[in-house]
């Protein structure tokens, strides 16, 4: 009987382990949608737009807006179909006005990935939260009226040391009720 119960124990311990790891190995989670035209929004409803031969979000020209989506987006990547993208210093950008006072504090590491994609990532220890203003801006090298992309965000959800304290302290409890039922 004893035998059993200690073998319970060690398949509860093993179970508890695989899912520490599955937690700290899917650390990253992909958000992939696309446009069509010359304004749409994407699955968050965060609105973007075609104007002066450019995208954007909220569009060229429109400075910043409040982040609608989920916390701890790390990055955005986005594809144009067809279309090149200039690669000057001011034609790709994507900026953060953390704290909202109408200046942006953080810009996000530029990435071209051929002519028509390009990736920003967000300087380490940065992500884009709920309400934190932001806007991007794609220039092309020609002038266009309506575009066709795919975009995706990265969004990290590594869980903060906090919540895997609790998790932890979770697992000991657990093993202690066990270890209480055993000695009854
Ligand atoms: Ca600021
Ligand atoms: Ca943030």
């Amino acid at each position: 009987m004893m035998c059993i119960l200690r073998s319970r124990l060690a398949a509860v311990a093993i179970a508890a382990s695989s899912i520490v790891f599955g937690v700290n190995a899917a650390h990253a989670v992909n958000i992939t949608w696309s446009g069509v035209g010359n304004a749409g929004s994407d699955p968050f409803g965060q609105t973007w737009l075609v104007n002066q031969s450019g995208w954007g979000m909220p569009g060229p020209g429109l400075f910043t807006v409040p982040w609608g989506g989920p916390d701890w987006i790390s990055d955005f990547h986005i594809t144009f179909d067809g279309l090149e993208i200039a690669q000057g210093p001011f034609q790709a950008v994507f900026r953060m006005d953390d704290d909202g006072d109408g200046i942006t504090d953080t810009q996000w590491t530029r990435m071209f990935m051929g002519m028509d994609t390009v990736w920003f990532v967000a300087p380490p220890g940065v992500q884009l939260d709920p309400g934190e203003r932001f806007f991007v801006n794609v220039d092309f090298t020609t002038d266009v009226t309506a575009v066709s992309f795919t975009a995706e965000y990265t969004m990290d959800q590594l869980p903060e040391p906090g919540t895997l304290m609790l998790f932890g302290l979770g697992l000991a409890g657990l093993g202690f009720a066990v270890r209480r039922r055993l000695a009854n």
